[in-house]
């Protein structure tokens, strides 16, 4: 993952200083790729440890439809504690419009269904894609987060958002669009979920997971994360672990963290820093 090294240098080199609603202040840069050839690989960070079972979690909450954060704190993650109400609500969050993206006839459309049909009946398709942006949810900018999900609309805007999805000879790309990406602490984790995410499709689908493209509009550092990201500059990386499905569930609903093994991690410790709200 050399290449998510240089993305923390070019903000280094080339970021602009923006003001942020969290009133933390970063370094920024706009637009910008990462790729990974999963063949070579699992793209979790070797130059500080990450937190697998997170990361796994949160993809299986998703996928479960789950905006509550009760069911990850029962699975010992707390990722998403600091934007949730005193219920452990966030509103209409990523996994109610990947699954249910409600109807104007109080219908919902289950978006993940769709992928995993086109992929299965139509893998030619230019339209094998799912979006968490409905702008009917959007938080109100004037509210803080958790009034937000306390009025029936979502804590954050979505920060990943558009997954598409491309299958040639019998393999299984993937391209994620996100639209604000934390360097430090948040875009470890995108890149790790978008290939476990694209692993569990290919395994229900019977293709061979290849490509993850990761695209990223606004790309920056936080004011509070600079010795953070110089610590991990100079850290050199390591081969990448293997991941291993355990067991083929029934559908891409039934995973559990216990299908999945990641085989020789060996990263250099974990780095803490604090996370803008
Ligand atoms: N807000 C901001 N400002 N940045 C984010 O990356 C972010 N991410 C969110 C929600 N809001 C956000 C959801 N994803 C951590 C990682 C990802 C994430 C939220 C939090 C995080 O704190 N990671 C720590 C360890 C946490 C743990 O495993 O318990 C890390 O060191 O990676
Ligand atoms: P914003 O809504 O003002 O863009 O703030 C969201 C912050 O959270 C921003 O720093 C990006 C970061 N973030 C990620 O990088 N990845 C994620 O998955 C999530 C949820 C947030």
């Amino acid at each position: 993952m050399k290449q998510y090294l240089e993305l923390l240098s070019d903000i280094l080199e080339n970021g602009e200083q923006k003001g942020d609603r969290t009133g933390t202040g970063t370094t920024s840069v706009f637009g910008r790729q990462i790729r990974h050839d999963l063949s070579k690989g699992f793209p979790l960070l070797t130059t500080k440890k990450l937190h697998f079972k997170s990361i796994a979690n949160e993809l299986i909450w998703f996928l479960s439809g789950n905006t509550n954060v009760g069911w990850l704190n029962e699975n010992g993650v707390t990722i998403w504690n600091e934007w949730a109400t005193d219920e452990g609500e966030l509103g209409p969050v990523y996994g109610k419009q990947w699954t249910a993206w409600p109807t104007k006839d109080g219908g919902a459309i289950n978006q993940i269904d769709y992928v995993v049909n086109t992929l299965r009946n139509n893998p030619n398709s230019r339209r094998i894609l799912f979006h968490g942006w409905n702008p009917e949810y959007l938080p109100d900018e004037s509210l803080s987060p958790k009034e937000n999900a306390r009025h029936g609309r979502m804590a954050l805007p979505p920060c990943h958002l558009l997954y598409q999805f491309y299958v040639a000879n019998n393999r299984l790309s993937a391209q994620l669009y996100i639209r604000s990406s934390d360097s430090f602490l948040g875009l470890p984790y995108n890149i790790a979920s978008l290939a476990l995410l694209t692993h569990m499709l290919a395994q229900q689908c019977d293709l061979v997971p290849h490509e993850i493209v990761v695209s990223i509009g606004d790309l920056h550092a936080y004011s509070n994360h600079m010795n953070q990201i110089r610590t991990q500059l100079a850290r050199d990386t390591r081969v990448l672990p293997q991941l291993l499905l355990k067991r083929k569930p029934q559908s891409i609903y039934d995973y559990r963290f216990e299908d999945f093994e990641i085989v020789g991690y060996d990263p250099h410790p974990s780095i803490a820093a604090p996370i803008a709200v």
